[in-house]
């Protein structure tokens, strides 16, 4: 259900404050020592964010996919990075144990996963099974009433914190593709996990990504999330969902960087006067700002869709596909308003404009997000 408009008022005001006298004046802070102060994370806990999509009698805020878009552009107005501490147990992380999980596997897990206790992460890309997912070589083999997991996940992000994965692994080496992949639960604590150290990353200081190693790793098999052989679907309906949520935080950084450019521009002055005057920069923020509201529209209205029970793999991946080309030519612009200040670090352009550029690979890249795209539409006829 959709929360009533007081509520939602109520609640993006407050991320509204908590974004800027929180989380913006820590931004440069928070990248140069790559990391979120233990401080704002227990405030974002306490904001019930790392619960946002997590049914409310699991102790979550229980939103509908709109009010957790708005919440998400929202968001989006403070470094990505922010995002991102709290985005897989929301998204990627969590939603295949809400969609798919059995009434004890969510009532184990989904409490901790809602309150922030339980960080998650999504274990599906490997060296060798990036855009081509269907190939996850890492094996899942059943002996007695366990599986043995064996194998190399690659730029897991949150792997570094998280006390719960889901890993998509292969049951069936005589399946190649899809069909012979099932997803797991699975505990940090178990005998037999190593996570890699953080990877060196263009942007998103502050959020991490990991490997992470599985290595004769016994996982009980009441800790199967879903049928076995159904993983990649498993995979497939929770990037689904999460293509939307990474879709709306595009929309957010959007916002926040033509709102930067317009501040900028009515200070700077040049040949007498402020740039915002000057017809060149207004075409600029035209083209960005006509964007944002397109992106934003496409992004509510697909969600209200998925809230109205209909397959949205099409608009969640143009979502996905427009947001975050848009964000990208919107940050490429703001560091044109600024000019030689766009490229110096003191004033966070040059940051964001780094930080955005991952919009475009992770969770489906864009060249996947029109493949998608083209199928759909063919399969729909149109
Ligand atoms: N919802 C439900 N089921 C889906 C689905 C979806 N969105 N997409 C695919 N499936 C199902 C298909 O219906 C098919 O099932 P059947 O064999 O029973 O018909 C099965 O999954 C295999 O699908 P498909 O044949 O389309 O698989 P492909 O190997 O062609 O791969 C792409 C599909 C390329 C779209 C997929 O691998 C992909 O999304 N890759 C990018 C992965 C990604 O986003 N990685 C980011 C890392 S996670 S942060």
């Amino acid at each position: 259900m959709p929360l009533d408009l007081d509520t939602r008022t109520q609640l993006l005001d407050a991320l509204a404050r908590f974004v800027a006298e929180r989380l913006r004046p820590i931004e440069a802070e928070v990248s140069e020592k790559d990391a979120i102060p233990e401080a704002v994370l227990a405030e974002m806990k306490a904001l019930g964010l790392f619960g946002l999509s997590i049914p409310e009698e699991y102790g979550g805020l229980g939103l509908s996919m709109e009010d957790e878009a708005l919440v998400a552009m929202e968001i989006g107005h403070a470094s990505p990075a922010f995002r991102s501490a709290f985005g897989t147990n929301v998204g990627i992380g969590s939603q295949g144990l809400v969609m798919f999980g059995t009434e004890a596997q969510k009532a184990r897990w989904l409490p901790g996963i809602a309150s922030g206790e339980t960080v998650t992460s999504f274990a599906l890309t490997e060296p060798e099974a990036g855009s081509d997912s269907a190939a996850v070589q890492t094996r899942a083999r059943k002996e007695g009433d366990h599986y043995v997991l064996d194998g190399a996940k690659r730029y897991i992000t949150n792997a570094g914190r998280a006390s719960l994965f889901t890993v998509m692994a292969r049951t069936d080496p005589d399946r190649k593709g899809a069909a012979g992949v099932s997803a797991f639960l699975v505990p940090r604590d178990l005998a037999g996990i190593t996570v890699g150290k953080a990877e060196k990353k263009m942007g998103q200081q502050g959020a991490h990504i990991h490997d992470v190693i599985f290595e004769g790793v016994r996982v009980p098999e009441e800790n199967r999330l879903g049928a076995e052989g159904e993983g990649f679907k498993v995979a497939m309906q929770v990037l689904d969902r999460g293509r939307l949520h990474i879709a709306a935080v595009c929309v957010g950084v959007a916002e926040r960087l033509i709102r930067d450019c317009v501040a900028y521009a009515g200070e700077r002055k040049q040949f007498g006067q402020a740039i915002a005057s000057f017809q060149m920069i207004q075409a600029m923020l035209a083209d960005s700002k006509t964007e944002a509201l397109a992106a934003r529209a496409l992004v509510l209205e697909t969600a209200r869709r998925r809230d109205a029970g209909e397959n949205v793999t099409l608009e969640a991946s143009s979502s996905k596909l427009f947001a975050s080309e848009m964000v990208g030519r919107v940050a490429d612009r703001a560091v044109q308003i600024f000019g030689g200040a766009g490229y110096v670090a003191d004033y966070g352009i040059e940051r964001l404009y780094r930080d955005v550029r991952i919009f475009r690979i992770y969770e489906g890249s864009s060249e996947i997000q029109k493949l998608v795209i083209a199928r759909e539409t063919m399969k729909r006829g149109g």
